[in-house]
Formats: C-alpha cells, structure tokens, sequence
C-alpha cells in the first residue's frame, strides 16, 4: 500500500516537471514567428525615445546594484570564510552602516525620479497638437476618426481564419495585419484621443511609444510625432474578451504630400 502511494506520488512529481516542460517546448515549436529580439523596439518618436533612454539607464543602474551587492558577498564569504579562521565583528548598532544605507538609496531613487518625471510630463502634454484622431475599441475591432478631416472608418483583422487554424501557412505579420491601416503624416504632432465603445481595451503600438486604455464613457488623451515613414505594428493590450488577441493595430506613417493625397482619396469617396 505504502508502495503504491509512494509510486503515485513519485509519477505525480515526474508529471509535474515533464508537463511545464513539453508545454515550454511545444510553445518554442509553434512560435517560428515569435519576435526574439531582447529589448524594446526601436524607437520612432519623442516618447519612444525617452522611454527607451529612460528604461536603459535604470536597467544600467540595476545592473550597477547587482554587480555591487553580489560582489561584496560573493567576496566577504570568500575572503571570510571559516577555514581562514575568521572573527566575526560583534558590534550591534553602526549609526554610520545606517546612514550610509539610508543615503545612498535616497539619492538613487532621486537619480532616476528626476527623468521619470520629465519624461510623464513631456508624455503627458498634448498641448499644440496638429491633428486629433478619435480612436474608439470595440469587441473586436477599432475605429478611427479624424476630426479635422471627416475621415470614419473601422480597422479590422485581416489575417484569415485558415492561418488561424493551421489550415494554411502563416503569413509574415500572422494577426498583425488589417484591412485598413491608421494613416498618419510624419513630423506631426497627433493627439490621440483614445475610448472604447463596450468593454476596456488598451490601443498599444510599442515603437510609437504609445499605449493607453481605452475606457467606455472615459476619453483618454495621448499624443505621437512620427520621425521615419513606416509601417507600426501594436495590438489590444488589454484583455476584453474572446478575440483580445485578434485585434491588431496598424500604422502607416506618410509623407505630408502622401497624406494630403490619401485624405483626398478618403473623403472623395
Ligand atoms: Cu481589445
């Protein structure tokens, strides 16, 4: 009997290592198309930008943190160790030890508030802006409406339902792709006023730098400035139901010229 319980609870053990394991490496099977790239995408605006410079100089001063504590520790047990016969100190209260601990944090901690806060207030100022879109989120699709323009459409993906169930090879920007792409001119400043029409979703595009929820009965307000004509790919970043993850964001940034022309072509028809 005690057997018996010991060999189950064993197969369970073995079960419970195997099975994280075979769903690690059925994830790493099916996701050919996976991004691996480490760190942020390659920033294309202000806020892309400090964020980016933003996020570098904290991880640098972790990293800083990390090879000082370890090193004083790994070295103190080295060079402390019992078999070199060494003396623990006895003291049991060091007002210096206390200061120099208090301090020193205080003035990290203002090192990298100071930036932080710079950059909140560069993201959050969306005063002079040259444009305002309306971006509105609906299960499972967006809407974008340009204010000064009388342009209306919704956006929507494009990606079809065969790729999705592996009845046919999966395209390049597999669930990145939609039917009709968000066209904004470069070298604008845009305010994007962001809501959402049934439940909360999040409009999130990495290399704008922007990422807002987007709240029924709530207008949210942020704003982007394109340096380099491209293509920008986000998705819903805030899970709202059965398709969050089929709802994809696609940016495409335009000369002045090649965007006075699209919204030409818009509101002709
Ligand atoms: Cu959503």
């Amino acid at each position: 009997m005690m057997r018996i319980w010991r060999s189950n609870r064993t197969r369970r053990a073995v079960a419970g290592v195997i099975a994280p394991i075979a769903v690690a490496a059925g994830t790493f099977a099916s996701s050919a198309h996976a991004e691996w790239a480490l760190n942020f995408q390659k920033p294309v605006t202000p806020i892309a930008h400090i964020q980016y410079d933003l996020h570098m100089l904290i991880l640098w001063i972790c990293v800083a943190i990390f090879v000082l504590v370890f090193g004083i520790m790994f070295y103190s047990l080295f060079a402390h160790r019992k078999s070199k016969r060494a003396h623990a100190a006895n003291f049991s209260h060091s007002t210096k030890a206390e200061v120099i601990w208090t301090v020193i944090p205080i003035l990290i901690l203002i090192g990298m508030a100071i930036p932080s806060t710079q950059a909140l207030i560069m993201m959050e100022d969306t005063t002079a802006s040259d444009m305002t879109i309306k971006i509105t989120g609906y299960q499972w699709k967006w809407r974008y409406q340009y204010l000064d323009n009388d342009i209306d459409y919704y956006s929507a993906l494009e990606t079809p339902r065969s790729q999705i169930e592996n009845n046919a090879p999966k395209e390049e920007h597999y669930l990145l792709e939609v039917d009709k792409h968000l066209v904004l001119p470069v070298n604008k400043k845009i305010r994007l006023l962001i809501t959402a029409n049934d439940v909360i979703h999040a409009w999130w595009v990495p290399a704008l730098g922007a990422k807002k929820d987007a709240i029924p009965g709530f207008i949210n307000e942020i704003w982007t400035q394109i340096d380099e004509p491209g293509t920008y790919r986000g998705q819903c970043a805030e899970l709202c139901g059965k398709d969050h993850g089929f709802m994809p964001i696609v940016v495409d940034a335009v000369s002045e010229d090649d965007f006075n022309a699209w919204v030409q072509n818009q509101t002709s028809q």
